[in-house]
């Protein structure tokens, strides 16, 4: 069984327009709600393939609703904690659809009492079981500090279950230190974690195997648009997506991730498994929604990934 856990949901609302101009007056040409990512978003790509999972965390009101409705309505088996009087956050994402790239303002989320972390802990009891895959992405709410983020990781341990997490700053610090099956950070976040910039790849590379030798099974650093760099102590993999047209870059990170870990789960080789999630992100990349993506655009995309030794 796969578990994905996501501490800090998101409703998403898409606004789009030609271009935003600064100091003048945007018209909105249409808006959409969507279903915020990171381990939501794994779900989905489960989903969407049959691979059984159950999504959890913390949601709050109406908008925690509308987000578990939408999972739902694509298959996701949804048994998040409700925390009564608060509102799962909105982010706002500006899609200009006469340029590429997005603008993304992203509210922090609401406090989470103790006594709701307290549920989540025990519904994690409950439904995590020895060798189940548990996705852990994001950052964390207000209201959970660090100790609580290890305590939850500890938990997870102690059961037996294999962790792969997304997350960053201190949450990433924290998370190395439990010595995950995967993680997967951007440039920006591999820098907060090492502390300094790698110079070029080399380098980034050579902080890759270090962190192999901390016990990672497997660091896939993300490059965006330029793909990614996936380090296990025996191989080093540089993927190259194919070129698209870029519509809406946002969720690709957590949709390749949802790629990775179902062919994990599949026990697929490393490259089919990191050549299919670069494929699935690439898909997503090319649709107007967060969370869209198509499994045959997908299917097409796999041809065009190149893949090499570094
Ligand atoms: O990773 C994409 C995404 O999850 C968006 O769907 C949006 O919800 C945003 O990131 C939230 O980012 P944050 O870092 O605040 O959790």
């Amino acid at each position: 069984m796969i578990i994905t856990i996501t501490l800090n949901p998101s409703l998403d609302l898409n606004i789009y327009v030609d271009k935003l101009k600064k100091n003048q007056n945007n018209r909105t040409k249409n808006m959409k709600y969507d279903i915020g990512g990171k381990a939501t978003h794994v779900s989905l790509v489960l989903s969407a393939l049959g691979i059984e999972n159950i999504a959890t965390g913390i949601m709050g009101g109406n908008n925690g609703k509308k987000v578990v409705e939408m999972m739902e309505d694509r298959g996701v088996d949804c048994d998040f904690v409700f925390q009564e009087g608060d509102e799962t956050r909105v982010t706002y994402i500006v899609v200009q659809e006469e340029e590429e790239g997005t603008y993304m303002l992203t509210e922090p989320g609401f406090s989470i009492r103790p006594n709701t972390f307290k549920e989540l802990k025990q519904k994690i009891k409950r439904i995590v079981h020895k060798d189940d895959i548990v996705v852990i992405s994001g950052g964390i709410p207000p209201g959970i500090n660090i100790g609580n983020y290890s305590d939850l990781l500890n938990l997870i341990e102690e059961i037996g279950g294999r962790l792969i997490i997304d997350t960053s700053g201190k949450c990433l610090a924290e998370a190395v230190k439990h010595k995950p099956y995967l993680i997967k950070p951007n440039e920006v976040e591999l820098r907060e974690l090492i502390g300094y910039r790698p110079i070029d790849e080399k380098e980034c590379i050579e902080e890759l195997k270090k962190l192999n030798d901390k016990g990672i099974e497997i660091v896939a650093l993300s490059l965006g648009g330029k793909g990614s760099i996936v380090s296990t102590k025996e191989r080093t993999i540089r993927i190259i997506p194919p070129d698209i047209v870029q519509i809406n870059d946002t969720g690709c990170g957590d949709v390749f991730l949802g790629g990775a870990v179902s062919m994990l789960y599949q026990e697929k080789d490393l490259e089919e498994v990191f050549r299919f999630a670069t494929a699935i992100a690439t898909s997503k990349a090319t649709k107007k929604g967060t969370s869209d993506f198509s499994l045959e655009d997908a299917k097409k995309f796999m041809k065009e990934v190149i893949m090499y030794d570094v």
